[in-house]
């Protein structure tokens, strides 16, 4: 694990400075995100509650699962949809890691979506964190399945045919011990939501709804990364306790964030110790 000396920023020592700068376009909403990941996690370490060295960042292929990359810790970039699973077989080969798994919402909930079905479904001990910018960016920004209906992407030019998958209720309606979704608008809840998820077992999912004004924003007319970042302010409201119906992201009607499911179900290894 490399820890680079004469760092200056209180989070440089959760950082690969000599990998800094990122890859990230200016504007992007994707180094807000880390950031308040990394507070939290700086948190949980310096209350003992999670050790540095016993923690493994996993991202697949994307602009959001490139985080592993960057990050000071031991890390694993794996095929585009396949961190799930990779972070599975690390879990299992040593139960005292904590697996920590970055990806954007093409690498999630499309090509790794089988993934996460089955990571929920077992409750399997790790936190997922899904960056949803609405397409497939690092690729220039092809439909993914969280595109709303009717966005024109380079592959619906004509407009998006589907509608939207709703990720929370799907994981949620699974096994998951904890369900929440932030947004870059709103860090201080992506630290508290990840803060809280670091402290807990079994499936951990957060998803933080990020700008992407490079890609997405051109899609939507949006291209100023200031314009881009206030209308999503605009649009994300907190709830306490929303419900899982509540979580359908609607551009027009707003975007609901908060906690949308909280509990202490037996998580995966858990239960494999007592089968023994
Ligand atoms: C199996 C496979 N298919 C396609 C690609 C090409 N590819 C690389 S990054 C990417 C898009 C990533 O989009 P997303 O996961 O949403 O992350 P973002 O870049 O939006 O953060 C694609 C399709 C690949 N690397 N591997
Ligand atoms: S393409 Fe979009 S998500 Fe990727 S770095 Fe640029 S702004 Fe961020």
């Amino acid at each position: 694990m490399a820890v680079t000396p004469g760092y200056l920023h209180p989070l440089d020592k959760h950082l690969r400075l000599d990998r800094i700068p990122t890859l990230y376009c200016p504007g992007c909403g994707l180094g807000i995100g880390l950031g308040a990941m990394l507070r939290a996690l700086d948190k949980r370490i310096s209350e003992g509650v999670v050790d540095r060295n016993k923690v493994v960042w996993v991202g697949g292929i994307g602009c959001t699962a490139r985080m592993a990359f960057y990050v000071s810790y031991d890390s694993a970039h794996v095929l585009h949809g396949r961190a799930i699973p990779f972070a599975t077989g690390v879990k299992l080969a040593n139960p005292e890691l904590t697996l920590i798994v970055v990806g954007g919402d093409g690498d999630i909930a499309g090509i790794g979506g089988n993934h996460l079905l089955h990571a929920a479904k077992r409750n399997m001990d790790m936190i997922t964190v899904m960056f949803t910018n609405f397409v497939y960016a690092m690729t220039g920004g092809q439909v993914a399945p969280t595109t709303p209906l009717g966005v024109r992407t380079t592959t619906t030019p004509h407009g998006n045919p589907e509608p939207p998958l709703n990720i929370i209720k799907v994981v949620a309606s699974l096994n998951a011990n904890y369900v929440a979704r932030a947004s870059v608008t709103t860090p201080h809840y992506i630290e508290q939501f990840f803060y809280r998820a670091l402290g807990m077992k079994g499936f951990r999912f957060i998803e933080v709804v990020s700008t992407c004004p490079e890609v997405y924003g051109r899609h939507i007319g949006l291209r100023d990364p200031v314009e881009m970042y206030n209308e999503l302010k605009k649009r994300v409201k907190y709830k306490p306790n929303p419900t899982i119906d509540e979580a359908l992201i609607d551009w027009e009607k707003g975007i609901i964030i908060g906690e949308f499911m909280v509990r202490d179900n037996p998580s995966y290894l858990e239960i494999i110790r007592g089968l023994k």
